[in-house]
């Protein structure tokens, strides 16, 4: 996906603040943050969304959540974090690059369900 904004900030097109980054996966900074810690962690290789991923991305899928409480932890949420992947239109999601999102480093955050 050439035009895709998190395959371009993969490849080093575009800028963004990385705090993280392996051979598999790639961790930058939500350029709309809504807490003091929010960080995105995006596989290199474009996966459109959790509603298409497969068991062929399983390494990957692995490789990113293995990562994200190292991530947290390095980015000061210390107490805690929310982790949230937006999957389609009713999910939510605006980039159709999978990415978690790592949200925390302030108060406590309203309970979802
Ligand atoms: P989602 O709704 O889950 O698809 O969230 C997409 C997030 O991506 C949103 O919080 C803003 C962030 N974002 C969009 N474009 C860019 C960008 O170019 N750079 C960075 N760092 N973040 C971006």
């Amino acid at each position: 996906m050439s035009d895709c904004i998190f395959c371009r900030i993969a490849r080093g097109e575009i800028p963004a603040a990385k705090v993280y980054e392996d051979e598999l996966v790639l961790a930058f900074k939500d350029i709309r943050p809504i807490a003091p810690v929010h960080v995105l962690v995006i596989p290199k290789q474009h996966i459109e969304s959790l509603a298409t991923a497969t068991v062929d991305d399983a390494e990957v899928l692995g490789r990113l959540f293995s990562v994200v409480g190292k991530i947290a932890a390095e980015q000061g949420a210390t107490d805690g974090f929310r982790t949230i992947i937006n999957s389609g239109k009713v999910g939510g999601q605006e980039v159709y690059h999978l990415h978690a999102h790592i949200i925390g480093g302030g108060a406590p955050l309203p309970a979802m369900i």
